[in-house]
């Protein structure tokens, strides 16, 4: 998708918050830092727009961007962030437990794993509490500008052994210093909406 229009419309914490429109959303979710502000920024084409930080934890609320009158992106707080309490931690949960099982126009989520690393814990969780609501997941490795070429394969079955990677699922192998994966993740997405 070529985009042209993108705007921010609500950063909700609250499902009355949430955008009163049918628009087909697609959800992106994984661990504080792994590049899922910048992954909407390069898939739009608008460096700043989502907020990005080398600050862990930056996002803290359900971000709606509406991205050329024909969907939202939503960009979801990132887990595994050490720094917050056990309160903040349930708060959390409870938002995005509810955004994800409750919300009839989520389509799809983007689940957004750093692909030097193995996934963690909470990577795996995600993983398998998408699985378990039978909502579509497409998997990004992201930051793939950060190894080798030669070792994209070796890291990517790393991943996708860990993660019991459900071959029916998207993967994408993605950077958004290069751009790579770009037009794989629109492709993606555009069989969701
Ligand atoms: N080299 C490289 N750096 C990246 C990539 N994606 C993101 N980054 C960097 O990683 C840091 C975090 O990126 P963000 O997009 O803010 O991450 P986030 O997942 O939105 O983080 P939170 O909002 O804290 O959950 C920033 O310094 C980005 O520039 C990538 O593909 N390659
Ligand atoms: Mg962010």
């Amino acid at each position: 998708m070529k985009v042209h229009n993108a705007e921010i419309v609500i950063s909700a914490v609250q499902p009355e918050q949430y955008p009163k429109t049918p628009l087909p959303e697609i959800a992106l979710a994984g661990r504080s830092n792994v590049g899922k502000s910048s992954f909407i920024n390069t898939l739009i084409d608008r460096k700043g727009l989502a907020r990005t930080s080398s600050k862990p934890g930056k996002t803290q609320t359900l971000n709606f961007y509406l991205i050329e009158n024909a969907l939202h992106f939503v960009d979801v707080p990132g887990y595994g962030y050490a720094k917050v309490s056990k309160t903040e931690r349930a708060k959390w949960g409870q938002m995005i437990e509810t955004y994800l099982t409750q919300r009839e126009q989520l389509k799809a989520v983007i689940s957004l794993i750093d692909m030097r690393h193995d996934p963690s814990v909470d990577d795996i969780q995600m993983y398998e509490f998408l699985k378990y609501y039978n909502i579509p997941v497409i998997v990004v490795a992201t930051k793939a500008d950060k190894i080798s070429r030669g070792k994209w394969n070796k890291h990517e079955s790393a991943i996708k052994k860990k993660l019991e990677f459900d071959p029916a699922d998207d993967f994408v192998v993605f950077s958004s210093e290069t751009g790579m994966g770009k037009e794989a993740a629109w492709a993606a997405i555009e069989q969701y909406l």
